[in-house]
């Protein structure tokens, strides 16, 4: 299923790909073509369901007004397969029907629910379900009122099994610690609720335990909660991932999750099989993709964006197909299909992940970015709303070394997964070098296992990480003569940016954690031009309105 974070007024909630889709002030008088071709794109690539607004929910979407709209977009759905769901704002008994309050235990409120799914099901027979963000970033949810996720959850599932429809809860949740670690917050809250979900109930997890970052760990909540189908939650849209500017092939992020073996009912427990429902037999299974789609002409932004889609559909229902062979299929129905350049492109969107991570967030660094905004780089933020909101929360520099330690001599959070998981991941000596900075805080003379001092290493990545965007430059011209004129030239331009904000994200963070490991850029590098003050200046007009 695709999750769009479409909002009434046709704003996406990180979306960087033009407005929303969905003209909901022409609905449903008016039906844009764009609707059906939407429709035939998911149905080839097997998506069949279809969230149709932001998870930050208004609750108008409930009103009579506004449920013949959503008719009509079902409407156009339905000869391709795919069922229409709506996001819920939870507070709506409330905000829309006069209700004291929104309190899932109160008979009012739990007949004010079974009166709008009645007439949800009257307009649309075949509609999904619901999707819930609840007592999440501030929006409303069961807590308020002393429940819990499974109180709230269930109360929808009651209103809603009559017509056969489904409940998917959202365990994005995190309290506000600041002695805390975020990244064990939602465990904490869903973990002992299994096995009190009603059957209809999936709980939608995102890939990782923080937020969509360019590599996380796989949340561990897979494999913990047995009894309760969990649905995956994949981000398309590139908020971490340098918006549509950035050519980030995501296929092998979405694999290296779906490979993850959990352990948790022996080996061979991945991740996949958790969400397929095959390790612990549950029929009602989900993956669901946040959409990177928008009214742009080429409906992604970035064009290669479309990949992301288009894999994500594929791997849905074949979690075993190769990234490569993914992103040649999708290469030979978008742009060409000379053989060279075929394997040229293929090339170079299999590895751009790895070459995004190098210039970012390298080595299990995570959580730098710009604040608010999510764009470019901010190590040094050290205030904002929540502690956990920060920079510095995440990447503990000091002057000993870096990284988050989250060892049971540190916050623990590897105690969360199984055994064979913390022998992985748990020992700073063997620990794979990509999850390095997410487990342990490492010394910046440490010695790794590539042979380098962690300072140099991590500073190469930088260095090699913007290299290696000059060369994605050369590889895409090299196929100028296979690829039409207009998409050559709009690709070229997306990366000449990237090359720019590569060399941002590089100058930013060598500068600022050389203050803490207080060792020179490696010699065969030259120091940058800019100073860190620059980029601080740079980073905050970012930010401006
Ligand atoms: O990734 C964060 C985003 C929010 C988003 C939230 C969520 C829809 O920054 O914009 O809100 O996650 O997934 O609920």
């Amino acid at each position: 299923m695709l999750n769009h974070w479409d909002n009434p007024l046709g704003t996406i909630e990180r979306g960087y790909a033009g407005s929303s889709l969905w003209k909901w002030y022409e609905l449903p008088e008016v039906i844009d073509q764009r609707y059906i071709d939407y429709a035939r794109a998911n149905a080839s690539i097997g998506i069949n369901a279809v969230v149709l607004n932001n998870v930050n929910a208004s609750a108008r979407f409930l009103t009579k007004e506004y449920i013949v709209k959503v008719k009509a977009l079902a409407d156009v759905f339905r000869p391709y397969g795919i069922k229409v769901f709506l996001s819920l704002n939870f507070a709506a008994p409330k905000l829309l029907g006069g209700a004291k309050n929104s309190d899932p235990m109160a008979p009012e409120v739990r007949n004010w629910w079974k009166n709008v799914t009645k007439d949800i099901y009257s307009a649309i027979p075949d509609f999904g379900g619901y999707l819930v963000k609840a007592n999440s970033e501030g929006e409303p949810g069961p807590q308020d009122f002393g429940r819990t996720h499974a109180d709230g959850a269930n109360m929808l599932a009651e209103a809603i099994a009559p017509y056969k429809g489904i409940v998917i809860w959202r365990a994005f949740v995190y309290a506000a610690d600041p002695k805390g670690d975020r990244f064990k917050e939602a465990y904490k809250d869903f973990k002992p609720l299994d096995g009190t979900f009603a059957s209809n109930v999936l709980v939608q997890v995102k890939n990782g335990p923080i937020d969509f970052q360019s590599r996380e760990p796989f949340h561990p909540l897979f494999g913990a909660m047995p009894k309760t189908p969990l649905a995956m939650e994949f981000q398309l849209t590139q908020e971490y991932l340098g918006f549509s500017t950035n050519l980030v092939y995501e296929a092998p992020l979405f694999k290296e999750c779906l490979e993850s073996d959990t352990y948790s009912n022996g080996k061979g427990s991945t991740v996949a099989k958790i969400v397929d429902g095959s390790v612990d037999n549950h029929s009602l299974t989900a993956m669901a993709g946040v959409a990177n789609t928008g009214s742009d002409r080429n409906w992604t932004g970035h064009l290669m964006s479309q990949a992301n889609w288009y894999a994500f559909g594929r791997l849905a229902w074949n979690h075993s197909l190769s990234s490569e062979q993914i992103a040649s299929e999708w290469i030979k129905m978008t742009l060409t299909q000379e053989p060279k350049a075929v394997t040229t492109i293929q090339d170079l969107m299999i590895k751009s992940r790895e070459i995004y991570v190098d210039f970012t967030t390298p080595l299990g660094l995570h959580h730098v970015m710009g604040q608010n905004i999510h764009f470019g780089p901010e190590p040094w933020l050290e205030k904002s709303a929540r502690p956990d909101w920060t920079a510095i929360y995440y990447h503990r520099a000091d002057s000993v070394g870096l990284g988050f330690d989250r060892t049971a001599q540190g916050s623990n959070a590897l105690g969360l997964y199984s055994k064979e998981v913390q022998a992985l991941w748990g020992n700073p000596e063997t620990c794979p070098l990509p999850y390095l900075l997410w487990f342990h805080h490492v010394s910046w003379n440490k010695k790794l296992s590539s042979g380098k001092t962690l300072w140099n290493e991590f500073a190469s990545r930088y260095y090699e990480g913007v290299k290696s965007v000059e060369w994605m430059q050369k590889q895409w011209n090299s196929v100028q003569s296979s690829i039409d004129p207009q998409i050559f030239a709009d690709v070229s331009g997306r990366l000449a940016a990237q090359h720019r904000e590569a060399l941002n994200w590089r100058d930013a963070c060598v500068l600022y954690f050389q203050q803490y490991s207080k060792q020179p850029i490696p010699t065969q590098y030259q120091v940058p031009t800019r100073t860190l003050d620059e980029m601080k200046e740079i980073v905050r007009i970012y930010q401006l309105k």
